[in-house]
């Protein structure tokens, strides 16, 4: 049976659970059906204050061993480790899991590329030639007077090599500006392959192995930048080649996108291929005949969380919500299926799903949940899965029991930004040029380039930090890329369209408007991350804004962020050199040396540095407080007010 809600008591309002309207709704009807959702979950939990601040051990059964976080430096394990041993470990083993879990998307990637390049796999094929040229050229790769197949096969090889090198330096490293690779030679943290990195910081990690934090962070380092560099960037690169780099595409976001008279199908998760393979199998007119058949107008495919903001930047495809909402969609008791793939699919949606008689479907091998029906995909014969998929949807649409109850928000917006499209929008087709972006950073009109991405958490009211962050930095001029659940949050916001242009300070509105672009560029996946080193690296490449990536007046932030592959990404950014601010809570103590090194210690070697923060303005002045000491470095700096968002501007996009 299904979690019941019997504490009413402890019941908040809905409204303080999230600002999305949709997710409201469906949490305050869960409620009234006893059906207790994440949200809920959430705030219910109380964490181990200890475990919050990482100040535990349980690397070894002498302990667990656990640090007074007010006093930490008074008791050590039983090892003689201490605090700073202890949570540069806890760190490390965070940014290991979420570092592997990219680089096993992005092998997986590689083999499903060689897979179709050796005419194995014939559903996919190579779609994009010019990007595939782009990237093999990027890594020094011949391209002139070469078949299409025997450069892919080359890059193929090639790339393998960001995995199972053991020595030597990772593939696109070759990418990175100079000075910032310089850094890293310097300190030995350039990637090797994401296995070996992956292997050693677990191994350094081990009772009575790597004990002083000042070793460990090379080795987190490393193994962050491997994933950044590595795999992810090769998820994103190789994706792009096989299913189309995206370019700006307009679509629309949120429950709404759910239509009650038609077969409704969500795709949850990371990998693109199930979801392209169920794009191709929903149009396929023998099942569409089938839906009618049994009543509906036709089959309704609709993405979530990651793989849908791919979906959707490459083919349009609407998506019905972030991380915060992928419980609260069955709610509306109008999914037929709901079907995932890997990562940040919450074991929680089978009791949901359950409750609603929605199918769950899992699909992956590598993420299996108890209580739901798994009908494995493979590449090389899609439909063997698909089409088991669209029977149950149907079916159960045939035979819809639940009452149905869709919230009707929906909002468009132009999604597909990548660092190619920026270069060709700002520099145009004959020119493409990060030159003007930089002059435009020169001259003042923007102020600089921040990167908001990453999870909703629900210790935090669902998109309220994202949303109110972004606001504010669009109107300081501060041009704003968004990845994953957070350029969710926005595009429901309404912020990812050109019409928001006037919601962005006087010299980036100028821009926006003299190009017809919106302020906040969505970029994609969290995997997708990588498109915004590119762009970095191509900023660095173009003049005018220094040498390395940490000279660049530029700022990360994960407001609401809560998996290890979101610390992994922070410490990738911040090895490139970037300053990277996580909302929620970070798991140091503020009073080790530990933490003065990821929060200062980092940025005096030349690398970027973490921050963290709660509230959205006081994130956003860290940012733009950044963005300004690297402008009075470059010596760009001008005199200039900081403009808060005032209430008629936070009432003009509802
Ligand atoms: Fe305790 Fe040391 Fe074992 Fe960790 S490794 S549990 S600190 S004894
Ligand atoms: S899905 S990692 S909740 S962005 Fe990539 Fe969203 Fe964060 Fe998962």
């Amino acid at each position: 049976m299904a979690e019941k809600s019997t504490d009413k008591k402890k019941q908040v309002p809905a409204s303080e659970r999230t600002t999305c309207e949709a997710t409201r709704q469906m949490l305050e009807k869960a409620r009234r059906d006893g059906v207790i959702l994440d949200l809920d979950r959430g705030y219910d939990m109380k964490p181990c204050p200890i475990g919050a601040e990482s100040a535990c051990c349980k690397h070894c059964y002498m302990g667990p061993c656990r640090i007074n976080p007010r006093d930490p430096y008074k008791k050590v394990g039983v090892c003689g480790a201490t605090i700073d041993t202890i949570s540069a470990r806890n760190f490390g083993r965070n940014v290991a899991t979420g570092s592997a879990s990219h680089n096993d998307h992005g092998r997986h990637i590689l083999e499903l590329f060689r897979s179709v390049i050796e005419n194995k796999t014939k559903d996919f094929s190579i779609e994009d030639t010019q990007k595939l040229e782009r990237v093999a050229t990027s890594i020094g790769i011949e391209v002139e007077g070469r078949e299409v197949y025997d450069v892919a096969k080359e890059l193929c090889d090639e790339l393998e090599k960001t995995f199972s090198n053991v020595d030597g330096e990772m593939p696109f490293v070759k990418r990175v500006p100079e000075a910032t690779l310089e850094l890293w030679r310097r300190d030995g943290i350039v990637p090797r392959g994401a296995m070996i990195e992956v292997m050693e910081l677990m191994s350094r990690t081990h009772i009575g192995c790597d004990q002083d934090y000042t070793n460990l962070i090379t080795q987190i380092s490393r193994t962050a930048l491997a994933d950044g560099w590595g795999g992810s960037m090769v998820a994103t690169e190789l994706s792009d080649i096989m299913f189309g780099t995206p370019s700006p595409t307009l679509a629309d976001v949120n429950m709404g996108v759910l239509k009650e008279d038609h077969v409704n199908i969500i795709v949850h998760g990371h990998e693109p291929a199930m979801f392209e393979g169920m794009l191709a199998a929903v149009q396929d007119s023998f099942y569409v005949e089938e839906a009618k058949s049994k009543g509906a107008k036709g089959i309704n495919l609709v993405g979530m969380c990651c793989s849908g903001a791919e979906m959707m930047s490459r083919h349009g495809v609407p998506h019905a919500g972030n991380f915060g909402s992928t419980e609260a969609v069955i709610v509306t008791g109008a999914v037929d299926a709901m079907v995932v793939d890997i990562q940040c699919i919450k074991q929680g949606l089978a009791e949901v799903a359950k409750c609603y008689d929605t199918h769950l479907i899992t699909t992956n091998p590598r993420c299996r949940i108890e209580g739901a029906t798994h009908i494995e995909f493979h590449e090389h014969e899609p439909r063997t899965c698909t089409d088991q998929i669209l029977t149950k949807a149907i079916a159960r649409y045939g035979t819809r029991k639940m009452p149905v109850e869709i919230p009707k928000q929906i909002q468009s917006g132009v999604h597909g930004f990548t660092h190619e499209y920026i270069e060709y929008m700002l520099g145009g087709t004959f020119r493409g040029s990060y030159s003007p972006l930089n002059d435009n950073i020169i001259n003042g009109r923007i102020r600089g380039v921040a990167g908001v991405v990453g999870c909703t958490n629900p210790k935090v009211q669902q998109d309220s930090v994202h949303v109110p962050l972004v606001r504010e930095l669009i109107k300081n001029d501060v041009l704003v890329l968004q990845t994953g659940c957070s350029q969710i949050a926005l595009a429901k916001a309404g912020l990812l369209t050109p019409e928001a242009a006037p919601l962005a300070g006087p010299g980036l509105a100028e821009v926006c408007e003299t190009v017809g672009m919106p302020p906040v560029l969505g970029l994609g996946s969290c995997v997708d991350n990588t498109r915004i080193l590119i762009a970095a690296s191509a900023m660095v490449k173009a003049g005018g804004l220094g040498n390395s990536i940490a000279d660049l007046p530029a700022a990360g932030c994960a407001p609401e962020w809560m998996s290890e592959k979101a610390l992994a990404i922070g410490q990738y950014f911040v090895a490139s050199g970037v300053f990277t601010v996580f909302g929620v809570g970070f798991p140091t103590i503020k009073e080790t040396k530990f933490h003065d090194l990821l929060f200062n210690g980092l940025e005096n070697q030349g690398y970027g540095k973490w921050g963290t923060g709660k509230d959205p303005m006081e994130i956003a002045r860290m940012m733009i407080a950044h963005i300004d000491k690297k402008r009075k470095e470059l010596g760009i700096d001008k005199a200039r007010e900081r403009v808060l968002v005032d209430m008629s501007d936070r009432r003009d996009i509802a």
